[in-house]
């Protein structure tokens, strides 16, 4: 096997078959940009429920710089209940068809874990699904990606929404979670899903403490070794309002020192809200950390 190539911050880049070109890991942190077309989410919730304005909002988040596009029908912030796939789909099904119709070589993903709801994504135009479950919530989803060829992000998640936050434990957070996304990306190839088409994610905030999301993030480095590119989602979380004690709208800051600390770390991709701020943000960390400028010219 050949040594992966190294980025200006270190992390080996692994191919990632997402889209027709696939992706290039070996960059900067690629940017998927959040949005969520829920009534609750607990950021952007109410925001872009009307799917005109989804729609907009997507482009506009491209138009920024955003690598892909994540569309989310279902909050699943601590304490949150599932919705119904039919409600679900109602949410998800026109705002990726119209934002593919707008703009067909975006790359979509969906962010569902249930297989009903991912298929009629797929339909619709996302190639990629983001299963913050890692295939423990709907068992038909390994076999779903599988047949519809489509890319797979892994998530860990300790429990349900609704009850993940009692009390999490682990023997030690960074191999727990590394075990659990060497299972999941097993059965993911046992399934018949391509091991190119496959991201994995520790699930910051999804069951676990302060102190366990701060070990995560450090050694996000530790899930290269299963061989895959590593996505994180820290956007205006609640381990940033418990550093920073302020409520998500304030946590733009925060979220931009997270997510150039997590490139730093190991990063390949991020999922956030605030496009623009975090490219440009990981520009600069990735030419610092290169120790040259991606262009030539002195400014
Ligand atoms: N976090 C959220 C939702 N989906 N998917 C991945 N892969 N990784 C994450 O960290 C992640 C995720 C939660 O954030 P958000 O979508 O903004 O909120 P809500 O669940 O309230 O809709």
């Amino acid at each position: 096997m050949t040594a992966p190539q190294q980025s200006g911050t270190g992390r080996p880049a692994f191919p990632l078959a997402w889209g027709p070109g696939g992706l290039d890991t070996g960059g900067r942190p690629l940017v998927m940009a959040v949005l969520n077309v829920t009534p609750d989410s607990f950021y952007d919730g109410g925001r872009w429920v009307d799917p005109a304005a989804a729609v907009e909002r997507g482009l506009q988040m491209l138009d920024d710089g955003a690598d892909m596009v994540d569309v989310g029908g279902e909050s699943t912030r601590p304490g949150s209940h599932p919705v119904d796939s039919s409600e679900e789909l109602e949410r998800v099904v026109p705002v990726i068809e119209a934002l593919h119709r707008r703009a067909p070589e975006a790359l979509i993903s969906v962010d569902t874990n249930k297989a009903e709801v991912a298929d009629a994504a797929l339909d619709a135009g996302a190639a990629v699904i983001n299963d913050i479950s890692g295939l423990t919530f709907d068992p038909s989803m390994a076999a779903l990606a599988a047949r519809r060829d489509a890319g797979l992000v892994l998530m860990h998640i300790r429990r349900r929404p609704a009850e993940m936050q009692r009390d999490p434990a682990y023997a030690d957070v960074v191999e727990d979670v590394a075990a659990f996304l060497t299972d999941a990306l097993s059965r993911a190839l046992a399934a018949g899903v391509d091991e190119e088409r496959i991201a994995l994610d520790p699930g910051i905030g999804f069951g676990k403490t302060l102190e366990h999301n701060l070990a995560l993030i450090n050694r996000l480095d530790r899930l290269h070794r299963l061989g895959r590119p590593v996505l994180a989602g820290l956007s205006r979380k609640s381990f940033i309002g418990a550093l920073l004690g302020n409520e998500p709208g304030a946590r733009l800051a925060g979220s931009l020192g997270a997510a150039v600390a997590a490139a730093v770390h190991g990063a390949h991709l991020l999922r956030v809200h605030d496009v623009k701020e975090t490219v440009e943000a990981l520009k600069v960390a990735e030419a610092i950390a290169a120790g040259t400028a991606p262009d030539s010219g002195e400014r």
